[in-house]
């Protein structure tokens, strides 16, 4: 993946990308991020940035001049890009948001909003405004971070272990189901013995039955949105706060 991001707070940006497998990826050129204060963009000596609202009330509004000043500045190398901006008004980011967007070519620009608002007119300028969620954060650069998680780690190289992902598409859209590591016994709690078991097909359906499980407690939305197969019904008849008819 590779990206511009527009903000006026960089710094927020540095720690998180120089950690980890978002590091490693960038170390790689897996994922590459380039990091652009909008303040560097504005042209009066004050660097101001945002203003009042035309029409009055609370809150201060982005301008429009240093953004389009900054869009200019990258669309100066005629990469085809795809703009984003982050705004809670805008469409939810999923799991199957981040699979297309690994799979992106064009390089994306991702836009951080601040303050109340940003002038509409930006919106000109952008493809696809998007949200992390159902609640409202003070400005979109943890989004960002984010969205830029979330597709990272679906880039092929990026895991170590290419594994991590196959496990995940087996039980897709289901919650995880428990780990375990040693000791096998901690203060009195003890690792389920079919883990110890050694039979992979009695682990396999234990694993799955206690995802199912835990899906059916937190997140029953997701149980009924689903596609099951005739070995997770099997299971949830047995899981008893499962309820067919709900
Ligand atoms: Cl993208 N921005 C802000 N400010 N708040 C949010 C969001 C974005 N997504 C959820 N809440």
């Amino acid at each position: 993946m590779k990206c511009d991001v527009l903000t006026l707070f960089p710094d927020i940006f540095t720690a998180y990308l120089n950690e980890s497998i978002i590091k490693r990826a960038r170390a790689k050129n897996l994922l590459d991020v380039k990091l652009y204060n909008i303040r560097d963009f504005s042209s009066d000596p004050h660097r101001t940035v945002d203003d009042y609202p035309f029409g009055g009330g609370a809150g201060m509004v982005l301008k429009p001049e240093p953004i389009f000043r900054a869009m200019d500045l990258l669309n100066e190398d005629g990469m085809q890009r795809k703009v984003i901006l982050l705004t809670p008004q805008g469409r939810p980011f999923n799991q199957a948001s981040a699979e297309d967007y690994s799979k992106e070519k064009k390089r994306f620009v991702f836009i951080c909003g601040r303050y109340e608002g940003i002038d509409e007119r930006v919106k000109t300028l952008v493809d696809e405004e998007v949200s992390i969620g159902d609640y409202v954060l003070t400005g979109g650069e943890l989004a960002a971070l984010v969205i830029i998680d979330a597709v990272t780690r679906l880039i092929p190289g990026v895991l170590g272990d290419e594994r991590s992902i196959e496990d995940e598409s087996f039980s897709w859209g289901l919650l995880d189901y428990p780990h375990y590591t040693r000791p096998r016994e901690f203060r009195g709690l003890s690792v389920p013995h079919v883990l110890l078991s050694g039979n992979h097909k009695e682990i396999e359906y234990w694993r799955r039955k206690q995802a199912l499980k835990k899906t059916v407690k937190v997140r029953p939305d997701i149980i009924k949105k689903m596609e099951l197969t005739e070995l997770d019904k099997k299971i949830l008849s047995e899981i008893d706060a499962y309820d067919e008819d709900a």
